[in-house]
């Protein structure tokens, strides 16, 4: 396991690339550049000085975490051609620089979707929220109106630069059915797998947050038969998945341990983190220990050490812990503490098994 932190960039993170040092065993940065528009080339100059100020840090830049995919490729327009094309520039370039995993999505309009951002908990921490009637019961269009009217409201996730083209994109989407999206998803893997091979970058797609469609919009990476379908799609391996298991583990359904059984040699990224289910559908985003929300995150460590996982993985959204000022989701201590709660589960995996396998040589 190669641990990794997220990080925003200079001037878009609160933290520093020397705090994230400070943290045990983390190697390498997962980057992008933030403010790309989706389906434009990234620039050669801002790549070259994103990487030599990361390297410089002492991290590596092996993993990239998202090139984003334009709508039109999502929708399957004429126009998709033209972003394709960017794409696989972008891909060329991010392999000059030796990237080696580029984490990305395929969700329709919204990428994680919550419906409060600091909810607080009995601890005093707070927390990313999902209420899920409230989404169930909403009338995007409705709530659209009201934002314009009242500029205030707002929800997660719905910058301004999407708000403003929200009304077109629901018109866009209105058809399109579950069964289109996979067409597409696999027009756009036909394009960029072969780029990707030949580059020796592992295109890694990230889980729907939550995985199911929402506002009507179809959503297909949700669970352990949407992954074996789309690694059919291409048997490559640089046609991976980053398995999420905060995403996924929304649903209680999915059976994440499984999961990283089935498709051990195609999961390159891991996204390790816990969320709280409740009864009723609403899920919170606790702390990364186990006994703190509903996913089994000492069963998930465990079958990563078993299956000899190798690739990179990171901590994901954590809490707001100890009055810290900070991006959504991503702030330094629960990051930190996840880490090392990690490290925790994999150190005593190993040595478990080492303690195993010299028993039985001594037999
Ligand atoms: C949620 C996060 C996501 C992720 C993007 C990847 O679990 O990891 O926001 O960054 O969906 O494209
Ligand atoms: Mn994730």
């Amino acid at each position: 396991m190669r641990m990794t932190f997220r990080w925003f960039g200079a001037g878009n993170d609160t933290i520093s690339l020397a705090q994230i040092k400070q943290i045990p065993g983390v190697e390498g940065i997962v980057w992008s550049l933030h403010d790309m528009p989706a389906g434009e080339e990234w620039p050669m100059d801002r790549i070259i000085a994103l990487r030599d100020e990361v390297l410089a840090a002492g991290f590596h830049i092996d993993v990239v975490e998202s090139v984003n995919v334009h709508e039109d490729i999502k929708l399957g327009l004429p126009s998709r051609d033209r972003y394709i094309e960017n794409y696989k520039r972008t891909i060329e370039k991010l392999a000059q620089v030796g990237v080696k995993v580029i984490c990305y999505n395929f969700m329709p309009v919204f990428d994680w979707l919550r419906t409060e951002l600091h909810k607080e908990m009995a601890d005093g921490s707070t927390a990313l929220f999902y209420e899920k009637s409230r989404i169930d019961n909403l009338d995007p269009m409705e709530l659209v109106r009201q934002i314009n009217a009242n500029s205030e409201l707002t929800m997660p996730g719905w910058e301004p630069e999407r708000l403003a083209h929200l009304t077109s994109l629901f018109e866009a989407y209105r058809g399109v059915t579950e069964e289109h999206l996979w067409d597409n998803v696999k027009y756009f893997l036909d394009e960029i797998i072969p780029v990707a091979a030949r580059c020796g970058i592992k295109m890694a797609i990230h889980p729907d947050d939550p995985p199911w469609p929402i506002f009507g919009l179809p959503r297909i990476m949700t669970g352990q038969a949407s992954f074996r379908r789309f690694l059919a799609l291409h048997d490559s391996p640089y046609n991976g998945i980053t398995l999420c298991s905060g995403s996924l583990g929304a649903n209680p359904d999915n059976d994440i341990i499984a999961m990283i059984h089935e498709f051990a040699d195609r999961i390159p990224f891991a996204h390790i983190r816990n969320v709280n289910v409740y009864e009723n559908g609403d899920f919170i985003e606790t702390s990364h220990r186990t006994q703190d929300g509903t996913v089994d995150i000492a069963g998930i460590v465990q079958a990563y050490h078993d299956t000899g996982f190798t690739g990179y993985a990171r901590p994901d959204h954590g809490r707001h812990l100890w009055g810290e000022v900070c991006r959504p989701g991503y702030g330094l201590y629960d990051r930190a503490l996840g880490i090392m709660y990690l490290w925790g589960l994999w150190d005593a995996a190993v040595r478990t098994a080492s303690l195993a396998s010299g028993k039985e040589a001594a037999q």
